[in-house]
């Protein structure tokens, strides 16, 4: 990591202004860390811009409250970062390596120099022609990279941010169990030593009753396969993948279960899985089996013009084996 920090001081003295940027739908570790690298790039008296709609009614609620708490940061959105961009801006983009994930993917095509830095696994599509390209998928949050990398130039981050930071490692971490490594404690370790605040952390985590309340629905109608696979179906309604995964992530909690699987309706033409398991189950081989991947313990498969139910059934053949 230390070679990635070198490289970066390097890469982000030789342009004059940063632009920010993450995936779209931002959680609290795309903001998390896009705050926690613009405190850092402050400290180096660096013009910098964190590009993300903050007036966006999409934004889930935690994101609407982390973004209340930060008022004095530059957020540029579509309308005004066309002034911001020339050939000495550097754009940094967090969280995601696929242009189009991006909050605003045609940023990519109008700036030269750019710097990837996610903990995603790395797909067919990412971004090219970068001056770093740093994908790290053993990281359980880019929040981990950046407070490495504000320890690493001793360089504080506030308080505040600390604490948005801290909640974007317990979302990416299912509450600190998925991916958890000590390196991922040192890092909320450190953030706690900059002052991050239990008690905002757990403001940002809450949700609504409403949010609550749909996701129990599903989980009721969920029903247990072979003693340990915990299956929920999302019929009808169309969902998001994050949904999908926070309903697998909640599957895990029930006894007896090791591995969950959660099946939904992306969009008209598109069916998603998204399995989790506690990290005896290698989920990963099971997806991958389907047409998709990810990790031993988060995984997920993606496919067109199928139905929820006959992906139900491909599912339960291959775990029958
Ligand atoms: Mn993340």
């Amino acid at each position: 990591m230390e070679s990635l920090f070198k490289n970066l001081n390097d890469t982000i003295k030789a342009y004059k202004k940063v632009i920010i940027i993450s995936h779209c739908n931002p959680d609290l570790d795309a903001l998390g860390s896009s705050l926690g690298l613009s405190c850092i790039l402050n400290n180096f008296q660096k013009e910098n811009y964190i590009f993300l709609d903050t007036q966006n009614e999409n934004n889930n609620s935690s994101v609407k409250q982390a973004l209340s708490l930060v008022p004095d940061f530059n957020f540029i959105n579509q309308k005004n970062y066309k002034k911001k961009i020339d050939k000495n801006t550097l754009l940094i983009v967090l969280d995601t390596h696929q242009k189009a994930r991006l909050e605003y993917p045609q940023i990519i095509d109008e700036c030269d120099n750019i710097v990837v830095l996610d903990h995603h696994i790395k797909m067919d599509n990412y971004i090219k022609n970068t001056d770093i390209f740093y994908i790290d998928s053993s990281l359980s949050s880019v929040v981990e990279l950046i407070a490495f990398y504000s320890k690493f130039l001793n360089v504080s981050i506030s308080p505040v941010v600390s604490s948005i930071m801290l909640a974007g490692m317990e979302i990416d971490t299912n509450g600190f169990n998925i991916k958890i490594t000590e390196k991922a404690f040192e890092a909320a370790s450190y953030l706690v030593s900059l002052g991050a605040d239990p008690i905002i952390k757990q403001i940002l985590l809450k949700e609504t009753k409403d949010e609550f309340l749909r996701r129990a629905d599903f989980i009721k109608s969920s029903y247990i396969y072979l003693k340990k696979f915990a299956i929920c179906l999302l019929d009808a309604n169309e969902t998001t993948k994050e949904e999908l995964a926070e309903i697998s992530e909640e599957l895990l909690n029930f006894e007896g279960v090791e591995a969950s699987f959660t099946i939904g309706q992306l969009n008209k033409k598109l069916v998603g899985i998204s399995a989790r398991s506690i990290g005896n189950l290698d989920v990963c081989e099971i997806m991958k089996r389907l047409g998709g991947g990810g990790h031993t313990n988060n995984a997920a498969v993606q496919i067109e013009n199928t139905t929820i139910k006959a992906l139900e059934k491909a599912l339960k053949k291959v775990l029958g084996e």
